[in-house]
């Protein structure tokens, strides 16, 4: 809850106050302060969140320390390509289940890491090249954010895509060989398939005005002048013993673009200024209203990929380190409220009769699309339906989800599977394909039963 502003201003008359009388301060100010980070970051409006991983759901004293301090989760790595598609095709989605159940039991919020990366790639899209490649990687997009469509607060639909160094290119790997084009791709295939996640571009050395940042920056201006979907931006900020002065800069200039900017993997080099620049980097996104949330990569410092940097704020028996404590005055000091997040887009009315009706959205690029469409049963439920449409001539379906279908050309008839049949009355539900070709689909028909 965001506290509103009158209340932190009688706060602090009311130490004012007591000072002037000679009673305790103590009680004064600890009415103001949360005592946990997620509680301080809410009074802002803004998350703070901590990677984690389903094993460690349970084990001590992580899982008290997660579950009292953050509001939000992310998987360390069990939402990866590896993890989530080990086998083409063939999805595992239990580890990333397990934590989006732990977040939302808990009223944590749950950010996806990541959709598409370079990295982390199971052997078999490493293999890959080409279409085979691109057509894989927006059949993993349509079926992760598909999965979990509704759940995810914000995606990491792109990891890592920029190279280091002052090149201000993109990095070489399989997937930017497949063109240049991919990265508008998988966004806008990552909307079709969670129109409600925002949907961010994330990175490193990027915490700063350098030419890896701007090079991102160039691409977000991009993308936001051709309509390309893209909400945010992911600073991981795995930082070192000092702080780039351009660090707020930089996080404002993003969010004068119209996006919003998170710090997604927080982590601090110990035995520097840890403390102080945990302090810094909380003050600097609480500075700009539309830094949303900051997420440490990791609770414990046992927990860290850092391996003896001890980055973290918890120490191995879950105590409070000084970086802690930096954090959440930083946090209790208050900052620039984000904006209202957009309304969700409007749902399709119900058809006034029985029956079903069906509405199609197309996402598209040059030389492919991906459509999402929408079955919604009339005043009576119905068990079973199927969709005609007619694919645009010359256009081509590749695949399809949540629905079987009658060959890929013209007239395409698409059929219930067996998890989706019933509908309630003025209830929907929704499947997609992915094409190859251009051009546009009329409203298909639908029929019950
Ligand atoms: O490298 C730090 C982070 C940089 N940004 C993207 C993040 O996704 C990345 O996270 C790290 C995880 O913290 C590590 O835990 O990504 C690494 C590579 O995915 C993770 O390391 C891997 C090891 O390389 C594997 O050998 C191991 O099997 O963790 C795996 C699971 O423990």
């Amino acid at each position: 809850m965001r506290r509103p502003r009158s209340v932190r201003t009688m706060v602090a008359i009311s130490a004012t106050i007591a000072l002037s009388t000679g009673m305790a301060v103590a009680v004064a100010t600890s009415a103001s302060a949360a005592s946990t980070l997620g509680a301080a970051a809410a009074e802002s409006g803004r998350y703070f969140g901590a990677a984690t991983n389903s094993f460690m759901l349970n084990r001590q004293p992580h899982a008290t320390v997660l579950n009292r301090e953050f509001n939000s989760i992310v998987a360390e790595n069990e939402m990866k390509w590896y993890h989530t598609e080990p086998n083409q095709n063939q999805f595992n989605f239990t580890a990333g289940d397990q934590l989006i159940a732990h977040a939302r039991a808990r009223g944590m919020t749950v950010r996806g890491h990541t959709l598409v990366w370079h990295a982390q790639q199971p052997q078999w899209a490493q293999n890959m090249s080409g279409s085979a490649l691109r057509n894989a990687m927006i059949n993993h997009i349509n079926r992760v954010a598909g999965h979990w469509r509704g759940q995810i607060h914000s995606w990491d639909v792109v990891n890592e895509a920029f190279a280091d160094g002052g090149s201000g290119g993109r990095r070489d790997s399989n997937l930017q060989r497949t063109g240049n084009d991919w990265i508008e791709v998988a966004f806008r295939t990552a909307r079709a398939a969670d129109p409600n996640a925002k949907l961010c571009y994330n990175d490193y050395n990027t915490d700063g005005i350098n030419a890896k940042s701007t090079a991102i920056y160039n691409m977000v201006r991009d993308f936001k002048a051709r309509g390309v979907p893209i909400d945010c931006v992911g600073l991981q900020s795995h930082l070192g013993t000092s702080l780039d002065p351009t660090y707020q800069q930089n996080i404002q200039r993003f969010a004068d673009l119209g996006v919003d900017v998170q710090i997604t993997e927080l982590d601090i080099q110990q035995g520097g200024n840890q403390a102080n620049m945990y302090g810094q980097v909380t003050r600097a996104c609480l500075a700009v209203a539309r830094c949303t949330g900051i997420t440490v990569w990791g609770v414990l410092d046992p927990d860290s990929w850092r391996t003896g940097a001890n980055p973290l704020l918890f120490d191995g028996n879950g105590n409070k380190k000084p970086a802690y404590d930096a954090v959440l005055n930083a946090l209790n000091a208050g900052g620039n409220p984000p904006p209202p997040t957009t309304a969700p887009p409007a749902t399709t009315p119900p058809p006034s009769g029985g029956g079903c009706s069906a509405t199609v959205s197309m996402n598209s690029w040059n030389g492919g699309f991906v459509a999402t469409v929408r079955v919604t049963a009339g005043s009576s439920s119905i068990n079973g339906w199927r969709v005609r449409l007619n694919v645009p001539s010359g256009a081509s379906v590749t695949g399809a989800w949540n629905a079987d279908r009658s060959g890929n050309t013209g007239a395409v008839d698409f059929t219930n599977v067996s998890y989706n049949g019933q509908v309630g009355a003025g209830q929907s539900t929704e499947f997609g394909f992915q094409a190859s070709g251009n051009g546009s689909i009329p409203t298909p028909s639908c029929t019950a039963g």
